[in-house]
């Protein structure tokens, strides 16, 4: 298999479960719409539908691409502020480990995306079945820094065992977040216990937050070439 053709099957794979994802929708509902390639296909099943005018919902995005995106297909958009929570958010993840822990983040989103995924009664997790892992920690967790503490944090996520690595752009300036935050890809620990890394990654000064997403979501929907899954904690 060609690369190009590997990653057609993938892209497939990640249409598959984004449109899953759609029967967890009714009139009516707000949306919490997550953020990377998996996600942007389910916004755009979800668009499809709004502006053909079979479905009306109200959208809370997580990303400054995921409004643009959910704007071009005329989905409302609201703010936390502006409903009590949401019915419903969906996502994608970078790792899916046993009892649904997840390692989020990777499109340097994951602030807001927890944020979004604690607000709605439902968390719903879309991937291709790449995503799938034994243990957490292959693909390097992210952790959002507070920019005066970044000597001190890589200190400390030292100390646990990771080699974290300052985030880039492209052209090589630092990696900033929608919150004015730097990002840490923590590499080189596989993570045994995600609840007790959670909580030592929690209570480090300068840490805002992590990629570490346990207990949320409701159930994953994971995509292969020959069926779909349903993943529970
Ligand atoms: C978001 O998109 C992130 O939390 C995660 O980093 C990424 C998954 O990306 P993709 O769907 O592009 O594989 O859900």
């Amino acid at each position: 298999m060609t690369f190009s053709s590997a990653k057609n099957d993938q892209q497939q794979n990640k249409l598959k479960a984004a449109h899953r994802a759609l029967e967890f929708v009714e009139s009516g509902m707000t949306i919490g719409l997550g953020s990377g390639t998996t996600a942007t296909l389910w916004i755009d099943l979800l668009g499809e539908r709004v502006r053909e005018g079979r479905l009306s919902v109200r959208g809370v995005a997580t990303s400054e691409a995921s409004e643009t995106l959910a704007r071009s297909y005329g989905i409302p958009l609201i703010t936390l502020e502006e409903c009590d929570s949401l019915d419903l958010a969906v996502d994608g993840a970078d790792e899916i480990a046993p009892g649904l822990s997840l390692i989020k983040g990777g499109g340097g989103k994951l602030l807001r995306e927890k944020i979004v995924a604690s607000s709605a009664k439902r968390f719903v997790v879309i991937a291709d079945d790449s995503k799938i892992v034994e243990r957490l920690g292959k693909f390097p967790l992210p952790v959002e820094v507070v920019p005066m503490a970044l000597p001190l944090v890589c200190r400390s996520l030292r100390s646990l065992g990771f080699t974290p690595s300052l985030r880039k752009n492209p052209e090589g300036s630092r990696y900033i977040t929608d919150e004015g935050n730097l990002l840490l890809d923590c590499s080189g620990l596989y993570i045994d216990d995600p609840p007790a890394m959670a909580r030592e990654l929690d209570s480090l000064v300068g840490v805002v937050e992590h990629g570490l997403f346990l207990g949320m979501a409701e159930q994953a929907i994971v995509a292969n070439a020959e069926d779909i899954r349903i993943v529970r904690p």
